[in-house]
């Protein structure tokens, strides 16, 4: 299997958040995707390409333009304002208050394009959204010039990115600007199989309402977990859109026989729908070890992921999101892959 990788994630660095009332360095650092990038070279899975520059275009069909217009001036717009450290948002436009009007200062318009404080901005941000973003489309092409599968090694990751908003550490939701290229690649149906630990609550609002895109999220319950306020079990997609969306809430200490379970019923609704291609929403946070997670996973179980998904026999795109025990996210995530790969 290819993998697409670029080395300007690396310029997304230093980054701090805020979490249980302290402010730390950030959890989505880049040695995320040097462990995955030397595994992939360790259990020769394959060559490893570099992305080719693609304009906004593809990202604009799934996000707002003025949005995606927003992202590469905020660091600019940080400076001008004599500002270091990280761009970090802390005013939303929740009820109650304008979410029309866009004001004109930089915390605002953070404020504005996001739903958390969980996606800072340094000097080399932008940079590496734009090399995620081309990283997932070349990959995409990959499997769209005939082969079964490729890998995007995103960093930054995307499923928590919206329509109009970043948050969760992700800015363009790579999954769906992929699965949005495959339609308008002549894909009549794509499956977007999200089986990072947290629910990928961006490319929910992004499909919700559409038929030719299916979506199948499992994750941990939003009444325990972030981001809190989508990823439920009554949600199922509205208008044409009906019974297109599948969520799979799992409580704390899901360990892998129930979390396959859910896997298991996932596929088969997956295999039902009968999509051209399937974009895997490749997160690893489900492991025991996650920092910030809280179910059960062992390496042992990413390669039977990996497995299940192939049995699928549809051409398929895993796009990297989260992880974050640094010492084993590649062993698990190239897991998934080599398990594929059988
Ligand atoms: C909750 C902190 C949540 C955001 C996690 C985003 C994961 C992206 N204690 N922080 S895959
Ligand atoms: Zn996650």
């Amino acid at each position: 299997m290819k993998t697409v990788f670029s080395p300007l994630h690396a310029g997304h660095a230093g980054t701090m958040e805020l979490i249980s009332g302290a402010i730390v360095p950030g959890f989505e650092k880049p040695s995320r995707a040097e462990f995955i990038r030397a595994r992939v070279e360790s259990e020769k899975l394959g060559p490893i390409l570099p992305p080719e520059v693609h304009d906004l275009a593809a990202a604009k069909r799934v996000h707002r333009a003025d949005y995606i217009d927003f992202l590469p001036t905020v660091w600019p717009q940080w400076q001008a304002a004599g500002r270091e450290g990280s761009a970090i948002p802390f005013t939303w436009p929740t009820r109650g208050l304008r979410g029309d009007v866009l004001p004109k200062s930089i915390d605002a318009q953070l404020g504005f394009y996001s739903f958390d404080g969980g996606a800072p901005f340094v000097k080399g941000t932008w940079d590496a959204i734009k090399s995620s973003y081309d990283v997932a489309l070349t990959a995409a092409a990959v499997v769209k010039g005939g082969e079964r599968a490729a890998f995007a090694l995103c960093r930054p990751p995307g499923h928590h990115a919206g329509a109009g908003f970043m948050g969760g550490y992700c800015y363009i939701n790579n999954a769906a600007v992929a699965a949005q290229w495959f339609c308008d690649q002549g894909a009549g149906r794509v499956s977007i199989l999200d089986v990072d630990y947290h629910h990928g609550n961006g490319t929910q609002e992004i499909f919700y309402s559409r038929n030719d895109v299916q979506v199948l999220n499992l994750h941990g319950d939003p009444m325990v977990e972030y981001p809190y306020f989508l990823g439920h079990a009554d949600e199922r997609g509205e208008g044409p859109g009906e019974g297109f969306n599948l969520n799979y809430p799992m409580p704390f200490g899901t360990d892998w026989d129930a979390w396959n379970a859910n896997l298991e019923d996932a596929c088969k609704r997956l295999a039902d729908y009968a999509p051209d291609v399937v974009v895997v929403s490749l997160g690893v946070d489900t492991f025991e070890k996650d920092p910030i997670s809280q179910f059960k996973l062992k390496s042992a179980d990413y390669p039977r992921i990996g497995a299940r998904i192939a049995k699928l026999g549809l051409p398929t795109l895993f796009v990297m999101e989260g992880g974050y025990a640094v010492e084993e996210i590649g062993v698990n995530a190239v897991g998934v892959l080599t398990g594929f790969e059988g």
